[in-house]
């Protein structure tokens, strides 16, 4: 792999819903997770994010770590119910006091922020007023970012509205995530307009501001793929699916609209949100950068009985020991897609790319160990193809790996684990995985 650019920033990843624990402590209220995790069946194994990595007590301790690995940049998430325990209004000192330890933490290990202002975890006092279903959500999220603005503007120089803007769809629509509502189509598409508004909402805030940072936003590009190409009906179903996930999203950013695709299947399915004038023009403001999280593609078969057949048929198509296919090519794909299809010409950002693995800790003369050779294949293989695009002359300028600990991989719990280095529930010694070792290796051939 050629070396990539001399500033580009090497990271790790997450989010305060997935690490902080500490769910009811110095003023936090809950938020929509903690509320749909109290749901029997709603989490796999019972699990909570109550506890979770300790981060709140024990962010030194990871900060630390991931530093000694050689990262210089650290992604993180607001818990917006611990500033705001009501959404709006009353601010939570306490919780303020922990984001200002945890970011000067990172300065003064030399590790850059990366601020994601919304990661999924609505202040359930917010959901009971409609959550993301409420238009007035806009004025709310306006609120919130501009504490936070304030707070921590001239510190933090990265800053993202929002991760994922399709896990509000996912819990408003079918309901398998937070709230959980199952509102149905018509549902989901409402709650990703009001997202979009809101993130609308909060950059014209941020440049109000006057802040020097950058702000843009976090989409995960899945790219659908037939699984039979020369089958008309695959190809539709390919289609149609990336038009209601990240096309969804990136046409109103940079286009300043639905797609007429999405647009006519919304109207014949009769759940097109309703758009006010002027919606548009405030969802599509310039962005500073662009936030990519890739993960995979997605192949489609229109014959459910052939799927599994065909994807593993597919040339090129092989599995991880989860059972997932290894094809680190979406991420080349991906940045073509926004830099030709949506003309991205902002500074982007890989914000997340990491798998879970099968980790089985091995005891070795008296020393544990976790082999995850099939995560350190993963990363490289991504490595490779993101290198390849910047060879091309996209303009990445930095990549967070998801993510240094396993955590609350939300309804998949605890037992879905993403991490390079893993610990205890609650906290507890870090046990770094051989990928993490293999980080710090690499990191040191693209030193500064
Ligand atoms: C996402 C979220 C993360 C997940 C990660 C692994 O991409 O789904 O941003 O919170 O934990 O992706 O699934």
């Amino acid at each position: 792999m050629n070396a990539l650019p001399k500033d580009f920033l090497w990271g790790v990843a997450t989010a305060a819903g997935q690490i902080e624990g500490a769910a009811a402590e110095d003023g936090r209220a809950p938020s929509i997770w903690d509320a749909f995790a109290a749901i029997p069946g709603k989490i796999a194994g019972g699990d909570t994010p109550a506890l979770a990595c300790d981060y709140y007590h024990r962010y030194p301790q990871h900060l630390a770590a991931i530093r000694e690995l050689g990262f210089q940049g650290f992604r993180f998430s607001f818990s917006w119910s611990r500033l705001l325990p009501d959404g709006v209004g009353a601010v939570n000192q306490k919780g303020l006091d922990f984001y200002k330890r945890t970011i000067d933490e990172m300065l003064r290990l030399g590790l850059t922020p990366n601020a994601t202002l919304y990661h999924w975890d609505l202040p359930q006092a917010l959901d009971d007023r409609g959550g993301f279903l409420n238009r007035d959500i806009a004025a709310w999220f306006g609120e919130y970012a501009s504490l936070l603005f304030k707070e921590f503007g001239d510190v933090v120089p990265l800053w993202s509205t929002f991760n994922e803007p399709i896990a509000t769809y996912v819990g408003y629509g079918p309901g398998w995530f937070a709230p959980g509502r199952t509102g149905g189509e018509r549902d989901g598409r409402i709650a990703n307009h009001h997202l979009l508004l809101a993130h609308g909402e909060a950059v014209r805030r941020f440049r109000e501001s006057g802040r020097d940072g950058k702000i843009g936003i976090v989409v995960d590009v899945w790219h659908h793929h037939p699984a039979r190409p020369n089958h008309p009906e695959d190809v539709a179903l390919a289609e149609l699916e990336n038009e209601k996930a990240y096309r969804s999203y990136l046409h109103p950013l940079f286009k300043g609209g639905y797609s007429p695709a999405l647009t006519d299947w919304m109207e014949q399915n009769d759940c097109s949100p309703v758009v006010r004038d002027g919606d548009f023009e405030k969802i599509r403001q310039p962005l500073d950068f662009f936030g990519l999280n890739c993960y995979n593609r997605v192949v489609d078969c229109a014959d459910r009985s052939l799927v599994t057949r065909e994807l593993a048929e597919h040339a090129g198509g092989n599995f991880l020991d989860n059972g997932t296919e290894y094809y680190p090519r979406a991420v080349y794909d991906a940045l073509h897609i926004l830099t030709e299809e949506y003309g991205v010409d902002i500074p982007i950002y890989i914000t997340e790319n990491g798998t879970h693995a099968v980790d089985t800790v091995v005891e070795e003369n008296g020393v544990r160990a976790i082999h995850d050779t099939t995560r350190i294949r993963y990363f490289q293989g991504f490595l490779e193809w993101l290198s390849k695009a910047i060879d091309e002359g996209i303009d990445v300028r930095g990549y967070f790996a998801w993510t240094f600990l396993d955590n609350f991989e939300w309804t998949a719990g605890y037992g879905t684990r993403f991490g390079m280095a893993t610990a205890p529930l609650g906290g507890g010694d870090i046990l770094l995985k051989d990928s993490a070792l293999w980080w710090k290796e690499f990191l040191k051939t693209q030193q500064r």
